[in-house]
Protein backbone atom coordinates (compact mmCIF):
# COMPACT_ATOMS: atom_id res chain seq x y z
CA UNK A 1 0.00 0.00 0.00
CA UNK A 2 0.98 3.55 -0.79
CA UNK A 3 1.34 6.00 2.26
CA UNK A 4 0.86 8.94 0.57
CA UNK A 5 -2.13 9.13 -0.52
CA UNK A 6 -5.51 8.63 -0.07
CA UNK A 7 -6.96 4.95 0.10
CA UNK A 8 -9.03 3.34 -2.41
CA UNK A 9 -12.20 3.54 -1.02
CA UNK A 10 -11.53 6.49 1.09
CA UNK A 11 -15.33 7.72 1.82
CA UNK A 12 -15.56 11.53 0.90
CA UNK A 13 -19.09 12.87 2.13
CA UNK A 14 -21.41 15.13 3.76
CA UNK A 15 -22.73 15.30 6.94
CA UNK A 16 -25.92 16.55 8.54
CA UNK A 17 -28.42 15.61 12.07
CA UNK A 18 -32.13 15.23 11.80
CA UNK A 19 -32.59 18.05 14.10
CA UNK A 20 -31.17 20.45 11.94
CA UNK A 21 -32.17 19.42 8.68
CA UNK A 22 -35.33 17.33 8.36
CA UNK A 23 -37.94 19.95 9.35
CA UNK A 24 -41.89 18.50 9.67
CA UNK A 25 -40.98 18.33 13.22
CA UNK A 26 -44.92 17.49 13.65
CA UNK A 27 -45.29 15.14 10.93
CA UNK A 28 -45.29 11.18 10.07
CA UNK A 29 -46.27 10.67 13.99
CA UNK A 30 -43.08 12.24 15.34
CA UNK A 31 -43.03 13.00 18.85
CA UNK A 32 -41.30 16.03 20.05
CA UNK A 33 -37.47 16.05 21.09
CA UNK A 34 -35.26 18.33 22.55
CA UNK A 35 -34.05 20.56 19.85
CA UNK A 36 -37.60 21.27 19.20
CA UNK A 37 -37.88 23.28 22.22
CA UNK A 38 -34.66 25.13 21.67
CA UNK A 39 -35.43 29.05 20.16
CA UNK A 40 -33.56 31.33 18.28
CA UNK A 41 -31.68 34.17 20.04
CA UNK A 42 -30.54 37.28 17.90
CA UNK A 43 -26.88 37.74 17.71
CA UNK A 44 -27.10 41.10 19.97
CA UNK A 45 -29.10 39.19 22.98
CA UNK A 46 -26.53 36.26 22.58
CA UNK A 47 -23.92 35.46 25.22
CA UNK A 48 -20.09 34.18 24.21
CA UNK A 49 -21.20 30.94 25.12
CA UNK A 50 -23.64 28.83 23.06
CA UNK A 51 -27.34 29.06 23.98
CA UNK A 52 -29.35 25.80 23.65
CA UNK A 53 -29.97 24.35 26.98
CA UNK A 54 -33.60 24.39 28.61
CA UNK A 55 -32.40 23.99 32.58
CA UNK A 56 -35.86 23.39 34.60
CA UNK A 57 -39.50 22.27 34.33
CA UNK A 58 -40.71 25.66 34.70
CA UNK A 59 -38.84 26.83 31.62
CA UNK A 60 -39.74 23.93 29.47
CA UNK A 61 -43.51 24.36 30.40
CA UNK A 62 -43.63 27.61 29.59
CA UNK A 63 -42.31 26.78 26.26
CA UNK A 64 -44.49 24.59 25.39
CA UNK A 65 -47.14 26.80 26.37
CA UNK A 66 -46.13 28.98 23.56
CA UNK A 67 -44.62 31.72 26.11
CA UNK A 68 -42.20 33.93 25.11
CA UNK A 69 -41.51 33.69 21.27
CA UNK A 70 -42.39 31.25 18.53
CA UNK A 71 -38.77 31.16 16.19
CA UNK A 72 -37.92 27.24 17.08
CA UNK A 73 -36.00 27.00 13.66
CA UNK A 74 -35.29 23.47 14.50
CA UNK A 75 -38.36 22.44 13.72
CA UNK A 76 -38.78 23.48 10.48
CA UNK A 77 -34.86 22.72 9.59
CA UNK A 78 -34.67 22.92 6.34
CA UNK A 79 -37.40 20.39 5.10
CA UNK A 80 -35.12 17.61 4.00
CA UNK A 81 -38.43 15.24 4.96
CA UNK A 82 -40.24 16.54 1.33
CA UNK A 83 -36.76 17.29 -0.33
CA UNK A 84 -34.50 14.53 0.39
CA UNK A 85 -34.54 13.41 -3.37
CA UNK A 86 -33.86 16.92 -4.38
CA UNK A 87 -31.02 17.28 -1.88
CA UNK A 88 -29.51 13.42 -2.70
CA UNK A 89 -29.09 13.95 -6.49
CA UNK A 90 -27.08 16.99 -5.59
CA UNK A 91 -24.68 14.55 -3.02
CA UNK A 92 -24.67 12.24 -6.11
CA UNK A 93 -23.57 14.77 -8.21
CA UNK A 94 -20.44 15.76 -6.20
CA UNK A 95 -19.88 12.49 -6.49
CA UNK A 96 -20.60 11.22 -2.52
CA UNK A 97 -19.49 7.80 -1.34
CA UNK A 98 -20.99 8.50 2.02
CA UNK A 99 -23.47 10.67 3.73
CA UNK A 100 -24.04 11.21 7.18
CA UNK A 101 -27.21 11.70 8.74
CA UNK A 102 -28.90 10.67 12.09
CA UNK A 103 -32.42 9.09 12.51
CA UNK A 104 -34.51 11.33 14.77
CA UNK A 105 -35.26 8.65 17.53
CA UNK A 106 -38.64 10.04 18.30
CA UNK A 107 -39.48 9.53 14.43
CA UNK A 108 -39.17 5.79 15.75
CA UNK A 109 -40.67 6.09 18.95
CA UNK A 110 -42.32 9.04 19.65
CA UNK A 111 -42.55 9.18 23.00
CA UNK A 112 -39.34 6.94 23.88
CA UNK A 113 -41.04 4.71 26.02
CA UNK A 114 -43.79 3.27 23.52
CA UNK A 115 -44.62 -0.29 22.97
CA UNK A 116 -44.41 -0.16 19.15
CA UNK A 117 -41.87 1.52 16.89
CA UNK A 118 -43.58 4.27 14.67
CA UNK A 119 -43.95 2.57 11.25
CA UNK A 120 -44.53 5.79 9.50
CA UNK A 121 -41.22 6.69 10.80
CA UNK A 122 -39.10 3.84 10.08
CA UNK A 123 -40.67 3.81 6.47
CA UNK A 124 -39.35 7.20 5.97
CA UNK A 125 -36.13 6.17 6.58
CA UNK A 126 -35.94 3.54 4.18
CA UNK A 127 -37.29 6.10 1.62
CA UNK A 128 -34.01 7.90 2.04
CA UNK A 129 -31.63 4.80 2.76
CA UNK A 130 -32.88 3.80 -1.02
CA UNK A 131 -32.54 7.19 -2.24
CA UNK A 132 -29.12 7.18 -1.42
CA UNK A 133 -27.74 3.14 -2.32
CA UNK A 134 -29.88 3.95 -5.57
CA UNK A 135 -26.71 6.74 -6.63
CA UNK A 136 -24.57 4.08 -4.91
CA UNK A 137 -23.85 6.36 -1.69
CA UNK A 138 -23.27 4.96 1.78
CA UNK A 139 -25.29 5.61 4.62
CA UNK A 140 -23.38 6.94 7.69
CA UNK A 141 -26.09 6.68 10.28
CA UNK A 142 -25.97 8.35 13.80
CA UNK A 143 -28.22 6.99 16.49
CA UNK A 144 -28.48 9.82 18.30
CA UNK A 145 -27.47 13.32 16.90
CA UNK A 146 -28.62 15.24 20.02
CA UNK A 147 -31.45 13.48 20.19
CA UNK A 148 -33.25 12.31 22.80
CA UNK A 149 -37.65 11.98 22.88
CA UNK A 150 -38.90 15.26 24.99
CA UNK A 151 -40.99 12.94 26.97
CA UNK A 152 -38.08 10.92 28.24
CA UNK A 153 -36.93 14.20 29.08
CA UNK A 154 -39.81 14.86 31.55
CA UNK A 155 -40.84 12.00 33.07
CA UNK A 156 -37.40 10.85 33.47
CA UNK A 157 -34.87 13.62 33.27
CA UNK A 158 -33.02 12.23 30.66
CA UNK A 159 -30.49 10.11 30.98
CA UNK A 160 -29.75 10.74 34.16
CA UNK A 161 -32.29 7.79 34.74
CA UNK A 162 -30.93 4.64 34.20
CA UNK A 163 -34.00 2.96 32.90
CA UNK A 164 -33.29 4.72 29.54
CA UNK A 165 -30.58 2.67 28.63
CA UNK A 166 -32.74 -0.24 27.92
CA UNK A 167 -35.06 2.11 25.76
CA UNK A 168 -32.33 3.59 23.67
CA UNK A 169 -31.03 -0.30 23.30
CA UNK A 170 -34.80 -1.40 22.28
CA UNK A 171 -34.30 1.16 19.44
CA UNK A 172 -31.05 0.69 18.29
CA UNK A 173 -32.05 -2.82 18.24
CA UNK A 174 -34.86 -1.67 16.39
CA UNK A 175 -32.96 0.26 13.29
CA UNK A 176 -30.57 -2.31 13.25
CA UNK A 177 -33.19 -4.96 12.44
CA UNK A 178 -34.85 -2.53 10.32
CA UNK A 179 -32.04 -0.96 7.91
CA UNK A 180 -29.66 -4.53 8.18
CA UNK A 181 -29.48 -4.71 4.84
CA UNK A 182 -29.20 -1.03 3.89
CA UNK A 183 -26.62 0.73 6.73
CA UNK A 184 -23.01 -0.72 7.44
CA UNK A 185 -21.52 2.04 8.78
CA UNK A 186 -23.28 3.32 12.10
CA UNK A 187 -22.13 6.02 14.96
CA UNK A 188 -23.35 5.41 18.74
CA UNK A 189 -23.77 9.32 20.25
CA UNK A 190 -22.59 12.35 18.28
CA UNK A 191 -20.49 14.40 20.59
CA UNK A 192 -21.04 12.31 23.54
CA UNK A 193 -18.58 14.95 25.41
CA UNK A 194 -21.35 18.12 24.57
CA UNK A 195 -22.45 17.01 27.90
CA UNK A 196 -20.53 18.21 30.41
CA UNK A 197 -21.16 21.74 28.83
CA UNK A 198 -24.58 21.09 27.42
CA UNK A 199 -26.58 18.96 29.79
CA UNK A 200 -29.80 19.49 27.96
CA UNK A 201 -28.97 18.45 24.49
CA UNK A 202 -26.25 15.43 25.92
CA UNK A 203 -28.08 14.27 27.96
CA UNK A 204 -31.50 15.54 28.48
CA UNK A 205 -31.14 16.75 31.68
CA UNK A 206 -32.90 19.65 33.14
CA UNK A 207 -30.10 20.51 35.43
CA UNK A 208 -31.25 23.22 37.11
CA UNK A 209 -33.90 19.92 38.52
CA UNK A 210 -30.61 18.10 40.41
CA UNK A 211 -28.51 19.40 43.39
CA UNK A 212 -24.79 17.97 42.42
CA UNK A 213 -25.08 18.70 38.63
CA UNK A 214 -21.23 17.17 37.66
CA UNK A 215 -22.23 14.16 39.52
CA UNK A 216 -25.76 13.80 37.72
CA UNK A 217 -24.16 14.63 34.18
CA UNK A 218 -21.18 12.08 34.57
CA UNK A 219 -23.78 9.43 36.07
CA UNK A 220 -25.85 9.82 33.13
CA UNK A 221 -22.71 10.07 30.71
CA UNK A 222 -22.12 6.55 32.61
CA UNK A 223 -25.68 5.46 31.35
CA UNK A 224 -24.72 6.63 27.65
CA UNK A 225 -20.96 4.46 27.47
CA UNK A 226 -23.17 1.99 28.92
CA UNK A 227 -25.91 1.82 26.05
CA UNK A 228 -23.51 2.81 23.57
CA UNK A 229 -21.09 -0.60 24.28
CA UNK A 230 -24.76 -2.72 24.08
CA UNK A 231 -25.78 -0.71 20.74
CA UNK A 232 -22.17 -1.82 19.52
CA UNK A 233 -22.95 -5.29 20.90
CA UNK A 234 -26.41 -5.81 18.88
CA UNK A 235 -24.84 -3.93 15.88
CA UNK A 236 -22.40 -6.67 15.59
CA UNK A 237 -24.75 -9.55 16.25
CA UNK A 238 -27.62 -8.12 14.26
CA UNK A 239 -25.41 -6.93 11.15
CA UNK A 240 -22.23 -8.61 11.45
CA UNK A 241 -20.40 -6.95 8.54
CA UNK A 242 -21.16 -3.98 10.08
CA UNK A 243 -18.86 -1.02 11.65
CA UNK A 244 -19.73 1.31 14.54
CA UNK A 245 -18.06 3.61 16.06
CA UNK A 246 -17.92 6.32 18.78
CA UNK A 247 -18.19 10.20 18.54
CA UNK A 248 -15.79 13.08 20.01
CA UNK A 249 -15.72 16.86 19.70
CA UNK A 250 -12.34 17.04 19.67
CA UNK A 251 -10.58 19.63 21.16
CA UNK A 252 -6.75 19.56 20.97
CA UNK A 253 -5.70 21.82 23.52
CA UNK A 254 -2.11 23.75 23.19
CA UNK A 255 -0.03 25.06 26.24
CA UNK A 256 0.44 29.33 26.17
CA UNK A 257 3.74 28.62 26.47
CA UNK A 258 6.16 25.99 27.12
CA UNK A 259 5.95 26.77 31.34
CA UNK A 260 5.51 23.39 32.57
CA UNK A 261 2.68 25.22 34.39
CA UNK A 262 0.94 25.57 31.20
CA UNK A 263 2.05 22.11 29.90
CA UNK A 264 0.07 20.36 32.10
CA UNK A 265 -3.17 22.80 32.34
CA UNK A 266 -3.13 21.49 28.41
CA UNK A 267 -2.61 17.94 29.12
CA UNK A 268 -5.41 18.37 31.89
CA UNK A 269 -7.74 19.38 29.92
CA UNK A 270 -6.68 17.00 27.03
CA UNK A 271 -7.44 14.33 29.01
CA UNK A 272 -10.90 15.44 30.18
CA UNK A 273 -11.85 15.46 26.21
CA UNK A 274 -9.66 12.37 25.64
CA UNK A 275 -11.83 10.31 28.61
CA UNK A 276 -14.68 9.75 26.19
CA UNK A 277 -12.92 7.93 23.57
CA UNK A 278 -10.60 5.94 26.36
CA UNK A 279 -13.99 4.42 27.91
CA UNK A 280 -15.33 3.68 24.17
CA UNK A 281 -12.29 2.51 22.58
CA UNK A 282 -10.44 0.94 25.50
CA UNK A 283 -13.24 -0.24 27.16
CA UNK A 284 -12.27 1.02 30.61
CA UNK A 285 -12.31 3.97 33.18
CA UNK A 286 -9.16 5.97 32.90
CA UNK A 287 -7.16 6.35 36.51
CA UNK A 288 -6.64 10.14 35.89
CA UNK A 289 -10.60 10.48 35.67
CA UNK A 290 -11.27 7.47 38.85
CA UNK A 291 -9.13 10.51 40.65
CA UNK A 292 -10.60 13.22 38.75
CA UNK A 293 -14.52 11.98 40.66
CA UNK A 294 -12.60 11.72 43.88
CA UNK A 295 -11.61 14.90 44.02
CA UNK A 296 -14.64 16.85 42.68
CA UNK A 297 -16.71 13.83 45.50
CA UNK A 298 -18.71 12.27 42.27
CA UNK A 299 -19.98 8.73 42.49
CA UNK A 300 -20.76 6.66 39.38
CA UNK A 301 -23.03 4.32 40.53
CA UNK A 302 -21.81 1.17 38.29
CA UNK A 303 -23.99 -2.33 38.19
CA UNK A 304 -22.45 -5.48 38.13
CA UNK A 305 -22.25 -5.96 34.46
CA UNK A 306 -21.01 -2.74 33.54
CA UNK A 307 -17.40 -3.03 33.51
CA UNK A 308 -17.75 -5.85 31.38
CA UNK A 309 -20.27 -4.59 28.82
CA UNK A 310 -17.82 -1.56 28.85
CA UNK A 311 -14.75 -3.76 27.90
CA UNK A 312 -15.80 -6.76 25.52
CA UNK A 313 -17.95 -4.15 23.38
CA UNK A 314 -15.66 -1.70 22.19
CA UNK A 315 -16.12 0.77 19.09
CA UNK A 316 -14.73 -0.87 15.67
CA UNK A 317 -13.73 3.10 14.65
CA UNK A 318 -13.15 6.29 15.73
CA UNK A 319 -15.01 9.30 14.71
CA UNK A 320 -14.67 13.07 15.32
CA UNK A 321 -15.66 16.73 14.78
CA UNK A 322 -12.89 18.90 14.19
CA UNK A 323 -13.50 22.42 13.81
CA UNK A 324 -10.34 24.34 16.04
CA UNK A 325 -7.98 24.12 18.77
CA UNK A 326 -7.74 25.47 22.25
CA UNK A 327 -5.09 27.03 24.38
CA UNK A 328 -4.67 26.40 28.01
CA UNK A 329 -2.82 28.43 30.43
CA UNK A 330 -1.64 27.26 33.99
CA UNK A 331 -1.58 30.51 35.34
CA UNK A 332 -3.49 31.53 37.51
CA UNK A 333 -6.40 33.62 37.17
CA UNK A 334 -6.00 32.56 33.41
CA UNK A 335 -7.67 29.27 33.78
CA UNK A 336 -10.64 28.83 31.63
CA UNK A 337 -13.68 28.15 33.01
CA UNK A 338 -14.33 23.99 33.77
CA UNK A 339 -16.22 22.87 31.11
CA UNK A 340 -16.35 25.97 28.63
CA UNK A 341 -15.55 25.37 25.09
CA UNK A 342 -15.27 28.81 24.09
CA UNK A 343 -13.65 31.13 27.30
CA UNK A 344 -9.83 29.75 26.53
CA UNK A 345 -7.05 31.83 25.89
CA UNK A 346 -6.50 32.76 22.09
CA UNK A 347 -4.40 31.67 19.86
CA UNK A 348 -2.13 34.29 18.74
CA UNK A 349 -0.84 32.63 15.44
CA UNK A 350 -4.56 31.63 13.71
CA UNK A 351 -7.58 33.25 12.07
CA UNK A 352 -10.87 33.29 13.54
CA UNK A 353 -13.73 32.73 11.84
CA UNK A 354 -16.69 35.18 12.16
CA UNK A 355 -18.02 33.03 15.23
CA UNK A 356 -14.50 33.31 17.06
CA UNK A 357 -13.68 29.70 16.24
CA UNK A 358 -10.00 29.71 15.52
CA UNK A 359 -9.08 27.81 12.26
CA UNK A 360 -6.08 25.17 12.52
CA UNK A 361 -5.37 23.00 10.09
CA UNK A 362 -2.24 21.63 11.42
CA UNK A 363 -4.05 21.28 14.58
CA UNK A 364 -6.22 18.45 12.45
CA UNK A 365 -2.93 16.91 11.65
CA UNK A 366 -1.82 16.71 15.38
CA UNK A 367 -5.13 16.08 16.39
CA UNK A 368 -5.20 12.89 13.84
CA UNK A 369 -1.92 11.34 14.70
CA UNK A 370 -2.11 12.17 18.48
CA UNK A 371 -5.48 10.10 18.56
CA UNK A 372 -3.83 7.44 16.03
CA UNK A 373 -1.10 6.67 18.51
CA UNK A 374 -3.12 6.70 21.52
CA UNK A 375 -5.79 4.16 20.08
CA UNK A 376 -4.52 2.50 16.64
CA UNK A 377 -8.08 2.33 15.50
CA UNK A 378 -9.32 3.70 11.96
CA UNK A 379 -10.10 7.28 12.21
CA UNK A 380 -13.10 8.59 10.69
CA UNK A 381 -13.29 12.83 10.29
CA UNK A 382 -17.11 13.13 10.66
CA UNK A 383 -17.46 16.81 10.62
CA UNK A 384 -15.51 19.39 10.28
CA UNK A 385 -15.98 23.09 7.99
CA UNK A 386 -16.45 26.73 7.75
CA UNK A 387 -19.40 28.24 9.40
CA UNK A 388 -20.05 31.67 7.60
CA UNK A 389 -21.99 34.48 5.91
CA UNK A 390 -22.29 34.05 2.43
CA UNK A 391 -23.49 36.43 0.06
CA UNK A 392 -25.60 35.57 -2.94
CA UNK A 393 -24.57 38.07 -6.37
CA UNK A 394 -26.97 39.39 -8.63
CA UNK A 395 -26.52 36.44 -10.87
CA UNK A 396 -26.83 34.25 -8.02
CA UNK A 397 -23.94 33.05 -7.63
CA UNK A 398 -21.76 32.61 -4.27
CA UNK A 399 -18.43 32.80 -4.32
CA UNK A 400 -17.36 31.17 -1.16
CA UNK A 401 -13.89 30.99 -1.44
CA UNK A 402 -13.15 30.95 2.11
CA UNK A 403 -14.58 27.76 2.37
CA UNK A 404 -12.87 26.14 -0.53
CA UNK A 405 -9.21 27.84 0.69
CA UNK A 406 -10.04 26.16 4.60
CA UNK A 407 -11.16 22.77 3.26
CA UNK A 408 -7.81 22.98 1.07
CA UNK A 409 -5.83 23.41 4.09
CA UNK A 410 -7.45 20.70 6.71
CA UNK A 411 -7.47 18.37 3.90
CA UNK A 412 -3.65 18.89 2.94
CA UNK A 413 -2.98 18.65 6.91
CA UNK A 414 -5.30 14.74 6.74
CA UNK A 415 -2.62 13.80 3.50
CA UNK A 416 0.56 14.83 5.56
CA UNK A 417 -1.02 12.44 8.81
CA UNK A 418 -1.77 9.70 6.23
CA UNK A 419 2.03 10.02 5.36
CA UNK A 420 3.21 9.85 8.48
CA UNK A 421 0.94 6.45 9.19
CA UNK A 422 -2.16 6.97 10.33
CA UNK A 423 -4.90 5.28 9.46
CA UNK A 424 -7.99 7.50 8.37
CA UNK A 425 -11.18 5.73 6.74
CA UNK A 426 -13.32 8.93 5.76
CA UNK A 427 -14.28 12.30 5.89
CA UNK A 428 -17.82 13.97 5.80
CA UNK A 429 -17.56 17.93 6.07
CA UNK A 430 -20.18 18.99 8.22
CA UNK A 431 -23.06 20.61 6.82
CA UNK A 432 -22.84 19.30 3.16
CA UNK A 433 -25.60 21.84 2.70
CA UNK A 434 -27.10 24.43 4.31
CA UNK A 435 -28.92 23.74 7.60
CA UNK A 436 -29.89 25.40 11.30
CA UNK A 437 -26.92 25.91 13.42
CA UNK A 438 -26.66 23.55 16.16
CA UNK A 439 -25.47 26.23 18.46
CA UNK A 440 -27.07 29.45 17.31
CA UNK A 441 -29.84 27.79 15.82
CA UNK A 442 -29.02 30.35 12.92
CA UNK A 443 -29.58 29.58 9.35
CA UNK A 444 -27.27 32.56 8.42
CA UNK A 445 -24.09 30.57 9.55
CA UNK A 446 -23.65 28.13 6.96
CA UNK A 447 -21.48 25.32 6.18
CA UNK A 448 -23.28 23.98 3.13
CA UNK A 449 -21.66 23.25 -1.13
CA UNK A 450 -25.68 23.68 -1.46
CA UNK A 451 -27.01 26.93 -0.53
CA UNK A 452 -30.54 26.78 0.90
CA UNK A 453 -32.94 29.72 0.70
CA UNK A 454 -34.07 30.66 4.28
CA UNK A 455 -33.33 33.41 6.75
CA UNK A 456 -32.96 33.08 10.26
CA UNK A 457 -36.98 33.82 10.67
CA UNK A 458 -37.93 31.21 8.73
CA UNK A 459 -38.51 33.51 5.67
CA UNK A 460 -37.19 32.13 1.61
CA UNK A 461 -38.33 29.73 -0.98
CA UNK A 462 -36.07 26.87 0.53
CA UNK A 463 -34.67 27.19 -3.57
CA UNK A 464 -31.14 24.83 -3.86
CA UNK A 465 -28.27 26.14 -5.53
CA UNK A 466 -24.93 25.56 -5.80
CA UNK A 467 -22.03 27.25 -4.47
CA UNK A 468 -18.40 27.71 -5.93
CA UNK A 469 -17.55 24.93 -3.44
CA UNK A 470 -19.48 22.55 -4.98
CA UNK A 471 -17.86 22.09 -8.17
CA UNK A 472 -14.55 22.34 -6.04
CA UNK A 473 -15.48 19.95 -4.02
CA UNK A 474 -16.77 17.19 -6.81
CA UNK A 475 -13.23 17.62 -8.15
CA UNK A 476 -11.65 16.84 -4.95
CA UNK A 477 -13.97 13.65 -4.62
CA UNK A 478 -13.25 12.37 -8.40
CA UNK A 479 -9.61 12.87 -8.00
CA UNK A 480 -9.68 11.20 -4.19
CA UNK A 481 -8.08 14.30 -2.67
CA UNK A 482 -5.07 14.75 -5.03
CA UNK A 483 -6.61 17.64 -6.57
CA UNK A 484 -7.17 20.60 -3.93
P1 LIG B 1 -22.74 25.02 14.87
C1 LIG B 1 -19.66 23.13 19.59
C2 LIG B 1 -18.34 22.91 19.33
C3 LIG B 1 -17.99 22.01 18.35
C4 LIG B 1 -18.95 21.33 17.67
O1 LIG B 1 -21.80 23.78 15.09
C5 LIG B 1 -20.27 21.53 17.95
C6 LIG B 1 -20.65 22.44 18.92
C7 LIG B 1 -22.06 22.73 19.19
O2 LIG B 1 -22.43 23.90 18.54
O3 LIG B 1 -21.27 20.83 17.36
C8 LIG B 1 -21.11 20.14 16.16
O4 LIG B 1 -23.93 24.51 14.13
C9 LIG B 1 -22.37 19.34 15.99
C10 LIG B 1 -23.23 19.77 14.85
C11 LIG B 1 -23.08 21.26 14.64
C12 LIG B 1 -21.65 21.55 14.25
O5 LIG B 1 -20.75 21.08 15.21
O6 LIG B 1 -23.08 25.51 16.23
O7 LIG B 1 -22.17 17.96 15.97
O8 LIG B 1 -24.55 19.36 15.09
O9 LIG B 1 -23.97 21.81 13.75
C13 LIG B 1 -21.37 23.02 14.01
O10 LIG B 1 -21.97 25.99 14.04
Amino acid sequence: MKNNQFPDGFLWGGATAANQLEGAYNEGGKGLSIFDMVQFVPKEERGNEIEMDVKSKKELEDLLAGKGGDNFPKRRGIDFYHRYKEDIALFAEMGFKTFRMSISWPRIFPNGDDREPNEEGLAFYDKVFDELLKYGIEPLVTLSHYEIPLSLVQNYNGWADRRVVDLFVNYAETVFNRYKGKVKYWLTFNEINISTLSPYIGSGILIDEVEHKEQTVYQALHHQFVASARAVKACHEIIPEAMIGCMLARMEVYPETCSPDDVLEAQKEDQMNLFFTDVQVRGYYPSYMLSYFEENDIKINMLPGDEEILLQHTVDFLSFSYYMSMVASGAPGKKKEKGNFFSGVKNPYLESSDWGWQIDPKGLRITLKKMYDRYQVPLFIVENGLGAYDKVEEDGSINDDYRIDYMRAHIEQMKEAIKEGVNLIGYTSWGCIDLISAGTSEMSKRYGFIYVDQDDYGNGTLARSKKKSFDWYKNVIASNGEEL
